[in-house]
């Protein structure tokens, strides 16, 4: 059988957690051959660390064949030990009356810390996913706070907005989420994402053609996608919980084990493609084998699409200037 895998899973006790760890465990993530270790980390606070506790008890209780080890942590240079996998779902929530500035500090330590430790103590292998807000920001801090991993290796999850925007042209044409192939999503995890389905086919069919609506594109489909995470919030009175566990699970899935050829979406740092500077984590259709992602290069960008993916670049590009000092 299989040698066991490290997975580290920040923000374990949080609600995100609660939906991640049971099938993370149940090998839904890396495959019902793969036995894991988990190693879990939560902020040192005394009731959090009691609720990690509680979480790991229900684990215990599910006698998960493939979940061979699993241990409780509040230092991220325990945590992160020999780990093979990193989701990185804990971060600083925004408080009552807190600034855009604040968030952008209090994660921006946050990330730096576990940034620095997963340089350390990892495997050099390390496969990073940051699900915590603003995740490609802090996907970005804990790359440049990790200079001897591979910077490739550091990615944030525009899962949710691909499976969002999936379902969207599913309930336009009628048609099975499954059937559609080539869709992405561009950008910042943020309602500026972009989620494109000019080259989009279902059953060899154009998804453009048989919408061939652009005003529902730019005034339904986009907004809809972009503000489906406060849509969620408005109705559920939480965030968006399972369906964001279920995206790091396909995020990590695919990463790990391949697409067969069809197009995902991930954050990635830009090494220059489409005009995304260097380093920019940024939304990218891609596909995987072999446990690396390829970008899908070449593909003609539009004046509305290039005018979508200035303004969510815009925006990355202003977050990363208010960290730079933190840097
Ligand atoms: P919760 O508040 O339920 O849980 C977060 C947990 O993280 C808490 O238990 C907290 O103690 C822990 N934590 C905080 N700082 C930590 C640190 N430095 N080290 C370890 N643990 C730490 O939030 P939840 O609903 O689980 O959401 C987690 C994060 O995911 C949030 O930042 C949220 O904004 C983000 N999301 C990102 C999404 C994406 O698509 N990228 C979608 C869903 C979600 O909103």
């Amino acid at each position: 059988s299989k040698k066991p895998v490290r997975v580290a899973v920040t923000g374990a006790a949080g609600q995100i957690g609660y939906a991640l760890l049971f099938r993370i465990a149940s090998g839904e993530m890396l495959g019902k051959d793969q036995p894991v270790i988990l190693q879990l980390l939560e902020i040192p606070d005394e009731k959090a660390q009691k609720a990690l506790t509680g979480v790991m008890m229900e684990l215990q209780d599910c006698a998960f064949p493939l979940l061979v080890g699993m241990e409780a942590h509040s230092d991220p240079m325990t945590a992160f030990k020999d780990v093979d996998y990193a989701l990185l779902v804990g971060a600083r929530p925004r408080g009552p009356g807190m600034e855009r500035a604040d968030l952008l500090a209090a994660n921006a330590q946050i990330f730096t810390a576990q940034g620095k430790a997963l340089d350390k103590v990892a495997s050099r292998n390390v496969k990073v996913l940051v699900v915590g807000n603003p995740a490609n920001t802090n996907a970005y801090i804990a790359m440049k706070s990790a200079p001897s991993l591979p910077a490739k290796n550091f990615t944030a999850m525009l899962r949710l907005d691909h499976n969002r925007a999936l379902s969207q042209v599913a309930a336009k044409t009628g048609k099975p989420v499954a059937a559609i192939k080539k869709l992405t999503v561009w950008g910042n995890h943020s309602p500026t994402m972009y989620a494109d389905y000019r080259f989009a086919t279902i059953d060899g069919q154009d998804v453009k053609d048989m919408i061939n609506d652009q005003e529902w594109n730019a005034n339904v489909f986009l907004p809809t996608v972009g503000k489906r995470g406060a849509a969620i919030i408005d109705a559920r009175g939480l965030s968006s919980a399972a369906s964001a566990a279920n995206a790091a699970i396909d995020h990590m899935r695919d990463w790990a084990l391949g697409t067969n050829g069809e197009w995902v979406t991930m954050g990635v740092p830009s090494q220059g493609w489409y005009g995304i500077p260097q380093d920019v984590i940024f939304g990218f259709p891609v596909t995987c084998e072999n446990g690396e992602y390829k970008v899908i290069e070449g593909l003609p960008i539009d004046a509305f699409s290039q005018e979508r993916i200035n303004k969510t670049l815009e925006e990355l590009e202003g977050e990363k200037d208010g960290v730079k000092h933190l840097l």
